[in-house]
């Protein structure tokens, strides 16, 4: 071998390449509901087809971060175990239409994901329902923290991202419960981009570079937060998370599931090692990827794949003949 390659790894298997599938399948089933205004049936369908193509890549992976618990969730449940059985034993976090009203209603910024990293890493906060979140690009390491203030943070972005704050712009969910945070964020100097649904696609513009957000901060899902860490991971950009509980039960809850309730929780804990990969398909049109698209006799998906391992950042576009998905 040549010497001065020897530095390099031998290449292997990226799992992402074959689970893309899966996050197309359930993009391409949703097509007939977007629109529609039925979220469930549009979330069946996409549920439906994503299992299907789990099932045909090697693979173990036990469902971390899924649809809910087995009795509520009929499949893709927390604890369910897919693909074939055979090859690298995974956790996995799925949601097959992150933005089911957004589908429902054809609004933009709805996608299918799903994060799969070594099995054990994924931390497990299913008995919490939200997490406040923090995430920027790699310039953010060392400069914003949960701990800071909120205009803190939009001054230090602004400082390591060697621009005025002014050009600064934050995603937040649309909520009331975030309208202190939006307060600050324009009191501060900088702009908002409110968005109605969808926390890890704006996690993951914040991350990357050439998007029109720096920054993504708020309460959102958990399960959202620990799969947005898996694609951080892969872009190389900063997350940090804190949950979030309702009250006194659910932090209780919690804290008997083993979680740390006030504890500031960096990308590493929220999905350890390297060894992650985040899949993302368009359902609607959206800044990350464009929705699914029937023309004709074909349907056109847009996809993102991350892979923590190698850093690679790939765009899929595929081609799909509509007649072996969908009826007419
Ligand atoms: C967010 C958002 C999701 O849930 O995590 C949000 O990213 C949090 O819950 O798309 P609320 O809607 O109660 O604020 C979603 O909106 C839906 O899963």
């Amino acid at each position: 071998m040549n010497a001065a390659a020897d530095h390099f790894e031998a290449p292997d298997r990226n799992l992402a390449l074959e689970l893309v599938r899966a996050t197309e399948a359930a993009a391409i089933r949703a097509v007939p509901w977007i629109g529609k205004g039925d979220k469930n049936a549009a979330d069946g369908a996409a549920v439906d087809a994503m299992r299907k193509f789990l099932g045909t890549v090697d693979f173990e992976g036990v469902v971390v971060i899924g649809e809910g618990e087995k009795d509520n969730a009929p499949m893709l449940y927390n604890g369910e175990v897919v693909g074939t059985g055979r090859g690298p034993r995974c956790d996995i976090a799925v949601d097959p239409i992150d933005g089911t009203s957004l589908t429902a209603a054809g609004r933009s910024h709805a996608i299918s994901m799903l994060a799969v990293s070594d099995r054990g890493t994924m931390l497990d906060a299913s008995s919490v329902f939200y997490m406040d979140k923090l995430v920027t690009g790699a310039a953010g390491e060392g400069a914003v923290s949960l701990e800071l203030s909120v205009g803190e943070n939009v001054r230090e972005l602004a400082r390591a991202l060697g621009k005025p704050v002014g050009e600064v712009v934050v995603a937040v969910l649309d909520r009331p419960r975030h309208q202190g945070i939006i307060d600050e964020i324009r009191s501060a100097g900088a702009g908002t981009r409110l968005i109605l649904d969808g926390d890890v696609a704006g996690g993951i513009n914040a991350a990357l570079d050439g998007t029109r957000i720096d920054m993504c901060l708020g309460i959102g899902g958990c399960p959202e937060g620990v799969a947005t860490a898996a694609a951080i991971k892969a872009i190389g950009g900063f997350i940090q998370g804190r949950l979030a509980p309702l009250d006194a039960e659910e932090r209780a809850r919690g804290e008997a599931a083993g979680l740390r309730m006030d504890h500031i929780y960096e990308a590493d804990e929220l999905v350890r090692g390297d060894n992650s990969i985040f899949v993302v398909t368009g359902v609607t049109d959206g800044s990350l990827v464009r929705g699914v698209e029937r023309v004709g006799g074909v349907v056109h998906t847009e996809s993102l794949i991350l892979r923590a391992k190698s850093g690679t950042i790939r765009r899929i576009q595929a081609t799909h003949l509509a007649s072996k998905w969908l009826e007419d």
